[in-house]
């Protein structure tokens, strides 16, 4: 079996699922990196690489609405030193600006080597000669070199869907310099933004030695590596769509109706992680309410946490942190039926999300630092009425985009309490104004224009013996 494009990623985009005969099966997880990377998938032969969850399962490659899946196993080991240890516990905080402090272990560390090296091999073993093999995200960053020396015949990509540090904070990785050579083993990296890239250039100048000139690394070996942006997206016209629906119409009513009518509803929508700014969000809302600039009968908070990364102690701190905050808010703030705060801790289809996103005025989107943050620009693709505020923290990648947001900065509770309340007071024509622009910039710039230039990205640079890729 070979392919002539693998994709490499750390989750397979497939949960199992029990049959109506009551037996197990698959259903394809509706991502947006499934949505963008299906196309390509098809019309080259492709194949996906990655876990597909559960635990020591050895599973033979099959097939999944037409996509064909590469399930790799996981111990128990590799899922505590691997997944929650390196990727989750070192590099996550470590890449997103130190929110929280990373821990230097070097078992995790070893327990990362070893498994970017299986998953290295099974895309050698899959790859037809000349392949192309693309890559992603921080939890494989040893992939591309140690493809490259298994598979000298290959074009390779590698995308990072989260920040790239400064070179002040990455310097403080024990294993720095190997994770800088892992990345160059691809022919192209890209990143959300243009920043990250040059974050990259200039370690690999700094640690390594190499030449570099703009967004060019060369190699002593005669190879050149190109850093650039990227900046993902979503399938707007797919929520749009979705938004639109009669089901999803129906819904919006039930909700504001459930909700007992209040005048506008606030909403946020994270997976439950330290790096989205839930608590300070919740705290100026709060704030608001206590100092009666918003009242609990007229405007309500949904803060829908999804459920994220449960084994790792950080994530279990800070949901109770957020919980202790939420009873107390709604303590202080609410009434009978009246709660000051919904907190959903759960996670829901697309259409309820579509829905949410529908029923609500102000949306609050405040990390303290995010690679993108499609939640954003998923709101944007909703609102086709041109209607709904969007308070955006500009430190998420989204910002560089979304510049009619009304922007803020997460760490700074007032300047937030004033974005909240201009955008809970901005007049319909202010708003629509607002929205027309965002609207404008999501629909043009899609997932698959976004996946298609990576493509095209790739096959610009690379040994020109490889086979071309159909973006
Ligand atoms: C990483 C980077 C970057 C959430 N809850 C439910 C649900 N979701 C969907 C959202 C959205 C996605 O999950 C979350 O994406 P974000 O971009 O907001 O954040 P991360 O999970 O941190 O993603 C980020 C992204 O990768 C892509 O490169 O933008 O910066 O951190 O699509 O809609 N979907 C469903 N039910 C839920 O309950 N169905």
């Amino acid at each position: 079996m070979s392919y002539d494009l693998v994709i490499v990623a750390n989750r397979l985009p497939v949960d199992r699922v029990e049959l109506p005969d009551g037996t197990k099966g698959w259903r394809t997880s509706p991502g947006g990196l499934v949505t963008a990377i299906e196309p390509v998938m098809r019309a080259n032969h492709g194949i996906w690489i990655g876990w597909p969850g559960g635990i020591d399962e050895e599973l033979e490659p099959f097939e999944s609405d037409g996509l064909e899946l590469a399930p790799m196993s996981m111990s128990a080991e590799d899922i505590t030193e691997f997944y929650e240890g390196f990727s989750n516990g070192t590099l996550w905080p470590l890449y997103h600006d130190l929110v929280a402090k990373p821990e230097f272990h070097r078992e995790w560390w070893d327990a990362y080597v070893r498994v970017n090296r299986r998953f290295a091999e099974k895309a050698a073993s899959l790859a037809a000669e000349n392949a192309t093999v693309w890559v992603h995200d921080y939890q494989l960053q040893l992939v591309p070199q140690m493809l490259r020396d298994l598979r000298p015949d290959l074009r390779i990509g590698f995308y990072l869907h989260i920040p790239f540090p400064p070179a002040e904070l990455f310097q403080q990785l024990p294993w720095r310099r190997q994770i800088l050579e892992g990345l160059l083993g691809a022919d192209l990296v890209g990143f959300q933004l243009p920043g990250a890239a040059q974050n990259f250039v200039r370690l690999v100048r700094q640690r390594v030695g190499h030449k570099t000139h703009r967004d060019l690394i060369y190699l002593p070996d005669g190879r050149t590596v190109r850093a650039a942006a990227f900046p993902i997206s979503i399938d707007a016209a797919g929520f749009e769509e979705m938004a639109r629906s009669a089901s999803v119409v129906e819904r919006v009513e039930e909700i504001r109706e459930a909700l007992g009518r209040p005048r506008k509803v606030f909403l946020g929508v994270d997976r439950l992680d330290y790096t989205k700014g839930i608590y300070a969000r919740l705290r100026a809302f709060a704030e608001l309410m206590g100092e009666g600039h918003i009242d609990v009968e007229d405007a309500v908070f949904i803060q829908v946490a999804v459920p994220s990364r449960e084994q790792v102690e950080q994530y279990r701190i800070l949901r109770d942190e957020i919980e202790r905050l939420v009873g107390r808010i709604n303590g202080d703030h609410g009434r009978i039926g009246r709660p000051a705060v919904h907190y959903l801790h759960s996670s829901y289809p697309r259409e309820e999300m579509a829905a949410m996103y529908r029923a609500a005025d102000v949306m609050v989107v405040t990390p303290y630092r995010d690679g993108m943050n499609l939640v954003a620009k998923e709101y944007v693709a909703c609102r086709y009425d041109d209607d709904g505020a969007l308070v955006l923290s500009e430190f998420a990648g989204a910002a560089d985009e979304l510049r009619q947001a009304w922007l803020v900065n997460p760490y700074d509770i007032n300047g937030m309490k004033s974005a909240l309340l201009e955008a809970y007071r901005a007049d319909d024509k202010e708003v629509s104004r607002r929205m027309r622009a965002m609207r404008k910039q999501v629909t043009q710039h899609d997932v698959k224009a976004w996946a298609a230039s990576f493509m095209t990205g790739l096959s610009d640079v690379g040994g020109g013996h490889v086979k071309d890729v159909r973006a």
